[in-house]
């Protein structure tokens, strides 16, 4: 059974402030975000994270940490940036810094692992009465039609018939969410691009999967059950959609902040060209500087939003 709840969604949408979508929390006592070890009677949020305007999340522990590193002394801010406190750190599932106005918060590989992590952050967001906050997603993917290296804004994420939804299984049915992303923030950051050197930027659409190998019509994994001409014509496809890039956690990433009033963008540098191979061949030294560029552009836009630059 499909049920088409955008419209539905877009009656939510139309509230330009940040809520939960959710009447249950009003009533409960207390609030545990499992995942993060936190919790309203256990921490004040308000005073934690009150103040967050900016958040950044990414699939990878080591460079959600690596990225509170760099944006403290991006931002100039006092104190040593040696070793960050994870305010997670009761819990493995996920790390979370605090960096001034910035969070930086690992997400893990995949729809179901991010899109938890998202409902206990959104709530967090509410629980401390967050306001004005923008939302990016830090990525690594695999290019479509592009030089390894280059930067994806994601106009929309896309599912793999190239359509801008997101199907989540509710109750034992497919409800549908839209996936539109902030057009406004995606167009700053291509600027951003401009003013930076070494950052080759584009704006396309980025098709989310729910598999590294077989489900991004890769030949190399454990089970392959096509040809190669069939996956160059998936790509090709793909790419006629406008897919840029290909990743795993866009469409319930942009999906859960659209139904939320959040503004979020979505920023993945693609590790190779897809329609050369699959296999991840550059060094470690190449990859480690591929996956900075989302952060300085990133960190770029912030400082310019705080009027620091
Ligand atoms: C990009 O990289 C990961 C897979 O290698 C996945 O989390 C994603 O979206
Ligand atoms: N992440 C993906 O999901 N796909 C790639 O090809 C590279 C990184």
């Amino acid at each position: 059974i499909l049920l088409n709840c955008l419209g539905n969604d877009r009656k939510e949408y139309m509230e330009e402030t940040f809520h939960v979508n959710n009447p249950n929390l009003d009533g409960m006592e207390e609030d545990i975000l499992y995942h993060f070890s936190l919790g309203t009677k256990t921490h004040n949020l308000p005073e934690m994270f009150g103040d967050i305007k900016f958040v950044c999340v990414g699939g990878s522990a080591k460079r959600m940490k690596a990225f509170a590193q760099y944006i403290h002394t991006e931002l100039n801010l006092p104190g040593s940036n040696d070793e960050p406190k994870d305010i997670c750190e009761a819990t493995d599932r996920y790390c979370m810094y605090k960096v001034g106005p910035v969070l930086s918060m690992s997400h893990g590989m995949g729809v179901p692992s991010i899109s938890i992590m998202l409902h206990e952050l959104i709530k967090l967001l509410h629980h401390a009465h967050c306001r004005d906050v923008v939302l990016f997603r830090l990525g690594t993917s695999g290019g479509v039609g592009l030089a390894p290296g280059t930067v994806v804004v994601s106009e929309k994420a896309l599912d793999y018939n190239f359509l801008p939804q997101f199907e989540q299984v509710v109750l034992g049915k497919v409800i549908m969410r839209s996936t539109e992303l902030d057009a406004g923030v995606s167009r700053e950051l291509l600027q951003c691009s401009k003013e930076l050197p070494n950052l080759p930027t584009v704006i396309g659409n980025t098709m989310c999967t729910n598999d590294f190998y077989e489900g991004q019509g890769r030949l190399d994994g454990a089970l392959c059950s096509f040809s190669h001409a069939e996956k160059l014509e998936y790509l090709q496809r793909a790419y006629e959609a406008g897919v840029r890039n290909i990743e795993m956690e866009s469409t319930v990433f942009a999906a859960m902040c659209r139904v939320c009033g959040l503004k979020a963008a979505v920023v993945c540098v693609t590790l190779l060209n897809r329609f050369d191979g699959d296999q991840i061949t550059s060094p470690a030294d190449v990859l480690v500087e591929y996956q900075q560029r989302p952060q300085v552009l990133v960190a770029h836009y912030i400082k310019k939003r705080l009027a620091l630059i």
